[in-house]
Order: structure tokens, then sequence, then C-alpha cells
């Protein structure tokens, strides 16, 4: 049977944290907040909001509800301007390589993504035409670890979550791949990411040879 080999976003096809690093230290900084790159890993697969519920919790800041939203909106402008200046050389390597052998090989081919930027990234970086069905922060209720956003994905395919197969770079994102009942491969580190089916550093380690493993299980 055609299998979906479903893609997060950030740290898998881009790497969008280190924008997102930016614009929350220019904005943690601007409320009287330190903001470090260890705190900015923590936000990795977590949605906006809970990403500033975090910020000021860590800060020991509370605010109003309208002061929320509006630096949320801050952080967002903000986070825009860097995407903006994205284009296809900001896609990670054999990113496109893999993309284009699973669509050789008439494989579905998803995006599971916490991020409401998710659309307009793939667009900046000319891939959007690669996803068959996109699934990202606009369509969900639960973020990850939650397998919610990985399940919608498998449904509008109509492929039982034990032909999905899943990439993930952050922890949360594997676990939801667990829980829907999908294959998880990580990208990234072994030891972080150990409760992955697989892990591999980045795409360049994935062989055809294991691909077409997956599609003919
Ligand atoms: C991504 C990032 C998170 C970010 C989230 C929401 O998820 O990893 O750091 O906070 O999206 O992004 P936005 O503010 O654009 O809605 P993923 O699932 O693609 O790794
Ligand atoms: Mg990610």
């Amino acid at each position: 049977t055609k299998k979906a080999f479903i893609f997060d976003l950030d740290g898998v096809i881009v790497d969008t944290a280190k924008y997102h690093f930016l614009a929350w230290k220019k904005l943690a900084n601007s409320i009287g907040v330190d903001f470090t790159h260890t705190q900015n890993e923590q936000l990795k697969g977590v949605s906006r909001v809970k990403s500033l519920e975090k910020i000021l919790a860590w800060g020991d800041k509370s605010i109003s509800d309208a002061e929320f939203t509006r630096l949320m909106a801050l952080k967002n402008d903000d986070y825009l301007t860097y995407i903006d200046t994205m284009d296809v050389q900001e896609i990670l390597p054999d990113v496109t390589k893999t993309l284009d052998f699973l669509s050789n090989a008439k494989q579905h081919i998803a995006l599971g993504s916490a991020s409401k930027n998710a659309r307009m990234i793939l667009e900046k970086v000319h891939i959007l035409e690669k996803f068959h069905v996109i699934v990202d922060g606009n369509d969900v209720t639960k973020a990850k670890p939650d397998p919610e956003v990985f399940l919608i994905a498998a449904q509008q395919l109509h492929v039982a979550p034990k032909d999905c197969i899943v990439f993930e770079d952050a922890v949360a994102g594997i676990q939801a791949a667990n829980a829907a009942g999908m294959t998880s491969i990580g990208i990234g580190d072994k030891n972080t990411l150990n409760e992955a089916d697989f892990v591999f550093t980045d795409f360049t380690e994935i062989s055809a040879e294991f691909l077409n493993g997956l599609i003919n299980r």
C-alpha cells in the first residue's frame, strides 16, 4: 500500500529556530527578561501562546490579557520580517532530494507543523506544491506531544496511522508520532531523540534503500 510521509517544518525542512530565537529574544529583553539559546531549545515545537507563557514564567512576570495579545503580535511581526528574507537556499540538506524521491515513488507527502506561518514559509522556499496535505497551527487545538496534528494529516490522506511515517526534530513531536501509532524518524541527536523508531543526523544520512524499505513494508 501507498504510505504517507509526514514532515515537521521547523528543524526538519528549514531552520526557523534561529529566527524564532531572534524575535523571542528581542521581545523578552524589551520586557526585562533574559533569553538564552538554552531557553530557545525548550520552545522547539511549542506553540506561540505556550512559548510566551514560558518566557513570562522564566522572568516571573504577570501581565494583562490585552498586553499578552499585544506582545504575541509584536513577536510575530518581528519574526515575519526574518521569514521574508527566506529563499530556497534555506532548505536543509537533501530535503528536496527526499521529497522528490518519495514523489517519484508515488507516495503521499504531508506537512505536520505547530506553526501558523507554515504555508508562507513553504511558499518562500518554493516547495509548497510538493505537499499533498498541509496541517499546521491553524488546524489543531492540541499541541504536540498530542497526536492530533499527525492524525488529521492521516485522515485527510485516507491513510491508516500504521502506514504513516513522521520526520521530527523535537522530542514532543516524536512522542506525538508514537502516540498516533505511526513510525517515528528523529532528525537530530540520537540521545535526545531516543524515543524515535529511527534517528538520523540529517537527510544526507537517509538512503534510497532505507526509504524503499519503509515504502515496501
Ligand atoms: C514551530 C516551532 C516552534 C514555534 C511554533 C509556532 O513548530 O518549532 O518553536 O513556536 O512552530 O510557530 P508560529 O509562531 O509561527 O505559529 P514545528 O512544529 O514546525 O517544529
Ligand atoms: Mg520541529
